[in-house]
């Protein structure tokens, strides 16, 4: 067997034993465009997953980056703008419900941050490095993981780390289960249940 593969018994996202329910889940999904045909059966496949806990395809929102080094800035201001947006709404929402006869009834919940509109859930950063003859890699590899890691601490959204880093085209397309020599498993599936699981535990975490 090719080393790093998912066939091992060792290796592999073991199940948690419990359903998690994507319906009320927002989830963003920001991708690097370089190494194309690698990112987007990844990107397919985290959909294609999260559809199937439940997400509803509304609340899957897919912006994209030139390469891997802009996913930390995009993720960043994309969750940033809307957590702002949403304080910004239910302020709007309480103000006007200060401003209602007390025997109206208040503004329900549901119209206060509908579900396509809301703070999200969990974020996807979906990147392909792959290494080349310089030190490039490394550098960018890097930054990306720490740049990431720092949103989701800084921001409280659990950002998924989806940036694969491999020696060569060929791992990097058995990461996403297109391999030429063995098809491989699309890790973006992965990506995929761990963004559901941490969106539905963030918020039972809060
Ligand atoms: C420049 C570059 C190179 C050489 N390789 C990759 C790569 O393998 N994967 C990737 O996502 N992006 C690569 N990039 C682009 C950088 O991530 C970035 O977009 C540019 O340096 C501009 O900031």
């Amino acid at each position: 067997m090719v080393a790093g593969e998912h066939d091992s018994t060792v290796k592999g996202l073991a199940d948690s034993g419990e359903r998690f329910d994507g319906s009320p889940l927002r989830i963003l999904i920001v991708h690097a465009r370089w190494n194309e045909s690698v990112i987007k059966p990844l990107v397919e496949g985290s959909v294609q997953v999260m559809l199937a806990s439940g997400v509803k395809r509304e609340n899957i929102v897919i912006e994209t980056v030139p390469g891997s080094y802009e996913l930390p800035m995009a993720c960043s201001r994309l969750i940033a703008a809307s957590q702002i947006q949403a304080s910004a709404t239910a302020n709007d929402l309480m103000g006007a419900s200060s401003l209602l006869d007390s025997s109206a009834p208040a503004p329900s919940s549901s119209s206060s941050a509908s579900a396509s509109s809301g703070p999200f859930s969990a974020c996807i950063a979906i990147g392909v490095l792959i290494k080349g003859s310089t030190q490039h890699f490394e550098y960018i590899s890097d930054a990306v993981s720490h740049g990431l890691m720092r949103i989701q601490l800084d921001t409280g959204v659990p950002v998924i780390y989806g940036v694969l880093n491999c020696n060569t085209d060929e791992q990097a397309l058995q990461r996403a289960g297109v391999g030429k020599e063995q098809k491989g498993h699309n890790h973006g599936e992965d990506w995929g249940k761990a963004a559901v699981e941490l969106g539905v535990k963030t918020a039972r975490w809060a």
